[in-house]
């Protein structure tokens, strides 16, 4: 490493006047210098057109010092936003790290090429991968600290284990670790700040919180997004938390702040809040002109404050060093970022072939025979009822339901892996476990999850508070410490809270941090209408928006045997899983089967035939499944052999047994509930036309929902959603072509 920490010569023999030695004083000073030689450094290679964006820490320095080395670097936990270069620095990051994002060179050990500068991650110092999106990081930084707790409460847990994707996370915990997460004052006003400051209240979790304080949000001032000003009186009334509003330029101030903040959060007593007051010198980023909308007397005032002036001011005033000793030492750092740029500079560029890497887990497969047990247990029947009734993972031969056999697979997997955790809205038995002694429990509004807090406990099974992105951005926190988190997504139709979560964190934190950071949790979420009566926000599809996320594994069986064997292999593998359950199927006679055992697995990928036939290939999934056998049953009658292709996990899917049946019956027709255009679909039939098309003796036909939302009335959902009467007709007709 390339920068030296303490200083290197003699600070003089002078006190400093407040609480600090001179040494250190002389030590913050070296940070915050260096810290802004290394912007200056990268807006002169953007300048030359040598790197592709830049995004200054000017003014935050004394802050961001204060946080870092409050910290232990590689035993507490780092949450970090784009700004925070020197307290990257401080925590070891070195200039040479900075400057390889910067050229997007292969050796940029932050992602390989693939982000931004100043878009921290470091594995070793224990600061997780940052995405250009404000504020989600903070959902992270809780769900970190609830997973060192948790680990400290069982550190059994930790152990690694083999066949799933605990082989390959190593779990690092102290018991007394603190998480740090850093934003500006402009996103406090997304929703997620104060999600994150809700569950980090609720559960006095050792989380603290900097609010980086320099009064715009590009170009917009503080009062705009925060009534009154100021974030810190809005947010005093939250419980468990240590309050701090320094001036964010007084170095010294930063750091006494921050060592009270981490003393209180490492003793257990609850979160930190540290609002700290900067500065910023420089616009927005190197795309932002600050003289487009600020005064010049408000930037002069700004340039007034500006930490690093103040600092070397006082180093001089109080004799610790003399201007000599700044101008060596300045020339010195100068030297260093000056080099760290140059073999920047000269580093190899990502290779093309690398761009796949790291998009799913590299190390474990969930296409492959290690979760092929499929042969192990039953049979799957397809026709109707029989017996079930029994719940849990209470053994029989008895056909069960796909609610039972979920919640089975749950039970059996959470007595397996101790690191699985199950949150959501209602999931829990009873939040107020006193309770439990004399009523039944919740366990989910489908039931889905009952009885897995009275197993296992309020610890790991639990309510979340109503919000989506909460629970989404929680998981990722507990997923990169190395825990499983099944969450459960009350409904389909409220996933779009947690969107921003799934496609900008969840399902790109292994790509952009080029594998050294991963996220892989579960969500469960009941999909789909035929319901009678759930109309707009109950009945709604959409799965195609989720395999338009390249890293989101997406899974949607049709029967209770299949819910079991994906879903197992859902936890256990290493990817995020979105695990879609139609509610229309939870209970339905259709597709029951008996308890397929605890190792019951299926991997993703594999179609089923639910049907041969030689005529035409229906493919489809989920609830269309059962209404395609109906209408296949139908054609039959008329002398049409259909054969059914149910493709249990929509990405990945399975080309090839798509392509086989394509090449026996030269007809094909793509169905599902979702609305025909932009459906999953569309992409299926594309591929066919491209690649098949000299095996097909028709068009590709699709059958979907017509292109508008599910109505409440029953005579309007019927003719909305695709029905096996509109199968039936799509097989005569495309039979005739
Ligand atoms: C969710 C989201 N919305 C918008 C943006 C675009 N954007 C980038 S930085 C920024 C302003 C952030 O201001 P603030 O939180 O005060 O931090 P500062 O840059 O001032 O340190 C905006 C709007 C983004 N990156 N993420
Ligand atoms: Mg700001």
């Amino acid at each position: 490493m390339e920068l030296a920490i303490s200083s290197t010569r003699e600070p003089g023999q002078a006190a400093a006047s407040g609480g600090l030695s001179p040494e250190r004083l002389v030590q913050i000073y070296r940070l915050m210098y260096l810290s802004r030689r290394v912007d200056d450094r990268e807006i002169l290679l953007k300048r030359q057109q040598k790197i592709f964006f830049q995004v200054n820490g000017a003014g935050h320095e004394a802050l961001q010092v204060g946080a870092a080395l409050a910290l232990r670097p590689g035993y507490d936990w780092v949450f970090p936003y784009y700004r925070d270069r020197a307290l990257c620095l401080a925590l070891g990051v070195t200039p040479t790290e900075m400057f390889l994002q910067a050229v997007g060179a292969a050796t940029d050990t932050a992602s390989g090429g693939r982000q931004m500068p100043a878009h921290w991650s470091s594995r070793q110092l224990h600061i997780v991968s940052t995405s250009s999106s404000t504020t989600t990081q903070l959902l992270h930084a809780v769900g970190c600290a609830e997973a060192g707790r948790y680990f400290s409460h069982h550190p059994e847990a930790a152990a690694r284990a083999q066949g799933d994707y605990r082989a390959y996370h190593d779990i690092e915990f102290h018991g007394d670790e603190v998480v740090l997460t850093l934003l500006g004052e402009g996103s406090t006003s997304q929703g997620e700040f104060w999600e994150a400051l809700n569950t980090a209240s609720n559960q006095k979790l050792p989380v603290v919180f900097c609010v980086e304080d320099n009064g715009y949000a590009i170009s917009v001032p503080v009062e705009v997004n925060t009534p009154g000003g100021n974030i810190s009186r809005l947010i005093a009334n939250f419980p468990n938390f240590h309050f701090a509003e320094i001036d964010g330029t007084d170095a010294e101030a930063c750091l006494k702040a921050f060592e009270e903040a981490v003393a209180y959060c490492r003793a257990g007593l609850g979160p930190a809040f540290v609002h700290g007051h900067v500065v910023r010198p420089y616009s927005h980023s190197l795309s932002d002109d600050d003289k487009l909308y600020r005064s010049t007397a408000e930037r002069e005032a700004d340039a007034m404050r500006d930490p690093l002036t103040k600092l070397q001011m006082r180093l001089l005033r109080e004799g610790i060093l003399t201007d000599e000793q700044i101008n060596a030492l300045e020339q010195e750092l100068d030297r260093v970022a000056e080099d760290a740029a140059e073999h920047a500079l000269e580093a190899p560029l990502p290779k093309v072939e690398s761009i796949s890497q790291n998009v799913y887990s590299e190390d474990l497969d969930p296409t492959s025979s290690l979760f092929a047990t499929e042969q192990v247990g039953a049979r799957v029947d397809l026709s109707g009822p029989a017996g079930g009734g029994k719940t849990g993972s209470e053994k029989g031969s008895s056909p069960r339901t796909m609610a039972d056999l979920i919640n089975a697979c749950l039970h059996d997997e959470m007595r397996r892996d101790p690191r699985i955790v199950v949150y959501g809205e209602d999931v829990a038995d009873a939040s107020r476990e006193a309770a439990l002694d004399e009523v039944k429990g919740k366990g989910g509004v489908f039931k889905l999850t009952a009885g897995l807090q009275t197993e296992f406990g309020s610890e790991r099974v639990f309510n979340s508070p109503l919000a989506e992105a909460n629970i989404v951005g929680r998981a990722v926190g507990y997923a990169v410490r190395g825990m499983k988190p099944v969450v459960e997504i009350q409904f389909f139709d409220y996933i779009w809270p947690a969107m921003h979560q799934i496609h900008n964190e969840l399902a790109l934190m292994r790509w952009r941090s080029n594998g050294a950071w991963a996220s892989p949790a579960v969500i469960r979420v009941p999909i789909g209408g035929y319901l009678t009566g759930g109309a707009i926000y109950h009945s709604q599809s959409g799965e195609s928006i989720f395999t338009h996320i390249p890293g989101l594994r997406v899974v949607f069986p049709s029967n209770a045997l299949d819910a079991n064997g994906l879903l197992r292999t859902a936890i256990r593998c290493d990817d995020p899983v979105l695990f879609l359950e139609h509610k229309r199927l939870y209970r339905e006679t259709y597709g029951r089967a008996p308890y397929p055992g605890p190792e019951f697995a299926i991997p993703f990928g594999k179609a089923k035939i639910v049907r041969p036939g030689s005529d035409i290939t229906l493919i489809t999934y989920g609830a269309l499944v059962p209404r395609a056998l109906q209408a296949a049953q139908k054609a039959q009658q008329q002398g049409i052999e259909v054969e059914v292709l149910d493709l249990r996990t929509l990405n990945p899917y399975d080309w090839e047994a798509i392509a086989i049946s394509i090449r026996k019956t030269s007809r094909v027709i793509v169905a599902h509930e979702d609305m025909i255009s932009w459906g999953y679909g569309a992409e299926i039939a594309a591929r066919i036309a491209d690649e098949l098309f000299e095996h097909l003796d028709a068009p590709v036909r699709r059958v979907g929902a017509m292109d508008t939302f599910v109505a409440y009335q029953p005579v309007l959902e019927d003719a909305i959603l695709p029905q096996p009467e509109t199968i039936l007709k799509a097989i005569v007709d495309l039979k005739a072509y």
